[in-house]
């Protein structure tokens, strides 16, 4: 009787670990807390000091480690944009560190971005230097102001531009300003970076998904090894594990993706919407082998904080049986649902989905993949 007691608890504390994977990327106060630091390089004030970059179209976090690391967002990350349109974001004084030929307190390089004469410190020769032209929002190469659009400069914040049409300058859009940092080299940037970043606690850093920078873990990768079109449904995908042996099918303009630490996890989700500010989907798929035998009953978990239980059903599917249990998250539109199928006393596939969306949309969804899960007999492996 203990011992079943002790083996109930060990298994909810596994099970809450694991859900931790997923649900740190979805609660409620994410939705807040991206929509703060989106676009800005963040520092992990608890650690060493350890610098993220929350890219503002995915809502993912990118390690910054080193100069490398700042060189390799600029080249992954960089959008280009026309020499018309940089020049509606306002330069920021910060950076005007390097070689300044002419003195005029422009490095050379920044020069070349703006499109100056680095020879000449006042290349338009109206009296005023280039850099103060600049600083002031005046046009350094001719008559009248620079073409700032503040509005167009906020819809770019958090973003790293790159100058396609000249020498391929990288700029930051810095969100505390709305204005443009010069990255110039991957030394320069890294410290331009480090030096606008924004302390956050380890806590709240685990709520924003971290970016997999491991191929094997990303969709292409998994796509190709791993999947085909599903034969019953040229909508879908199946995804069969050659790992732990099952399969499932996922509609195809899903991503999938596998988390660094757990190569028994996979996520899917529709990453083509931004997780939060468009309420994205997200499924977790978790295969669980125990070194005891377990009933379903144990992976119950009866109540979570803040929320209503409001689905408990034990099913079978694909002759496996199954228990499902479902919550909603009482102060805000998002809920859950775990479902998991027993394949033999010690191996358990776990399926999740967490979404602030539309319920029945993802609802329905989700029950495909359930009806669609199934366990490849290990003696079978090649039979698909
Ligand atoms: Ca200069
Ligand atoms: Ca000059
Ligand atoms: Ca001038």
């Amino acid at each position: 009787m203990l011992k079943n007691k002790t083996l109930k608890i060990l298994i909810i504390i596994s099970t809450l670990f694991l859900s931790a994977i997923y649900y740190k990327a979805f609660i409620k106060a994410d939705i807040t807390l991206i929509s703060n630091v989106r676009g800005k390089i963040l520092l992990q004030v608890e650690q060493n000091g350890e610098a993220w970059y929350v890219n503002p179209q995915t809502d993912e976090r990118y390690f910054l480690n080193r100069p490398d690391d700042a060189f390799n967002i600029m080249q992954n990350l960089g959008i280009g944009i026309t020499n018309e349109d940089i020049k509606k974001i306002p330069i920021a004084e910060a950076n005007f560190a390097g070689h300044d030929a002419d003195n005029d307190g422009l490095p050379d390089v920044i020069e070349d971005a703006v499109g100056t004469d680095k020879k000449n410190l006042d290349t338009d020769n109206d009296g005023y230097n280039d850099k103060i032209e600049i600083l002031n929002n005046y046009n350094p190469n001719g008559d009248g102001k620079l073409p700032i659009d503040i509005n167009f400069a906020f819809g770019q914040i958090g973003k790293i531009l790159i100058q396609a049409e000249q020498n391929g300058e990288a700029w930051y859009i810095n969100p505390d300003d709305n204005k443009r940092y010069f990255l110039s080299r991957p030394d320069d940037a890294f410290n331009i970076m480090r030096n606008l970043g924004l302390g956050i606690t380890n806590e709240n850093l685990a709520k924003i998904p971290e970016f997999i920078a491991d191929k094997k873990l990303q969709n292409d990768y998994i796509v190709k090894n791993n999947t085909a079109i599903a034969p019953t449904d040229n909508s879908l995908r199946k995804y069969t594990d050659t790992d732990y042996y099952f399969y499932f099918n996922y509609p195809k303009d899903w991503q999938i993706q596998k988390p660094n630490d757990f190569d028994n996890v996979i996520f899917l989700g529709d990453y083509n919407k931004s997780l939060f500010s468009e309420k994205k989907g997200l499924i977790t798929i978790i295969y669980i082998k125990t070194d005891q035998d377990l009933e379903l009953d144990n992976f119950r978990i009866n109540s979570k904080p803040a929320t209503k239980k409001n689905i408990e059903e034990t099913i079978t599917l694909n002759n496996n049986s199954t228990l499902k249990e479902g919550f909603e998250y009482s102060k805000s539109n998002s809920f859950e649902i775990t479902t998991t199928i027993q394949k033999n006393s010690r191996e358990f596939l776990q399926i999740a989905l967490v979404s602030a969306g539309s319920e029945n949309y993802y609802t329905n969804i989700y029950n495909n993949i359930l009806d669609s899960a199934e366990f490849i007999e290990t003696s079978c492996q090649t039979c698909q």
